[in-house]
């Protein structure tokens, strides 16, 4: 049977309005779907982040708008960097770690000088990615995925997004900035949640299925 060609792959919802996530996600899933994100539904309201763990906010993201946009699966990312020697910060807050104006530039310039008189084992950081795939309101599935690596000394390399140019994943010289994407997806945390939920996405994404929810 012929391949279906990329337009006529399902499209699967993301509640994010993170437009690193949102390619990530278009990248590990391509031999699944094509992804959407809030930049398509831009009167969509902010969605209160106000769980106190990353499950939690990518539960609340995912039921939000799985409300909204009825019969389909929504997937959600809740993801964060997680600092041991600091005490786990800045993990859920490290997309507002530098207050309510901040910015990835601003997050990492204070993650940075907090670290600053660190070396060895107390720059030691992971970052954490909890996705749920929820619809109609209902948490239909929900997975994590990890990577462990090093808080660089400074900023290295310009791809990628958010900690990523300070972030050196374990067995590799260069930061994620630095390293070329499809080396980040063979590791990430973010690839190792999608390889374990892709099943259920294309499950959900059955044309059968979507007919049978609507
Ligand atoms: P949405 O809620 O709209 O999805 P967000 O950026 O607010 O977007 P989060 O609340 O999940 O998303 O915050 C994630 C934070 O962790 C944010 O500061 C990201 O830059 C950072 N982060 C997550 N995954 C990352 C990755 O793969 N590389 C670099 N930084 C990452």
């Amino acid at each position: 049977m012929p391949s279906r060609t990329p337009a006529q792959k399902p499209v699967l919802w993301i509640a994010t309005r993170n437009r690193g996530k949102t390619r990530e996600f278009s990248q590990l899933l391509r031999g699944v779907c094509r992804v959407r994100d809030l930049h398509g539904l831009p009167y969509f309201p902010e969605i209160r982040e106000s769980g106190k763990t990353l499950a939690a906010n990518a539960r609340i993201k995912a039921c939000a708008l799985s409300r909204a946009l009825a019969n389909r699966p929504i997937l959600a990312d809740d993801s964060g960097l997680v600092v041991p020697s600091l005490g786990g910060r800045p993990g859920v807050y490290s997309a507002r770690f530098s207050g309510p104006q901040a910015t990835d530039h601003s997050n990492r310039i204070k993650l940075l000088r907090l670290l600053r008189a660190k070396s060895g084992v107390l720059r030691t950081a992971y970052f954490e990615a909890c996705l749920v795939i929820a619809q109609n309101g209902a948490v239909l599935s929900s997975v994590s995925g990890r990577v462990w690596g090093r808080i660089t000394h400074v900023e290295s390399g310009s791809r990628g997004f958010g900690y990523d140019s300070i972030f050196q994943p374990k067995g590799f010289s260069r930061t994620f900035g630095e390293l070329p994407a499809a080396t980040k997806h063979r590791i990430s945390h973010r690839a190792r949640a999608v390889a374990k939920i892709s099943p259920t996405i294309s499950r959900l994404l059955k044309p059968s299925r979507l007919r049978k929810s609507t």
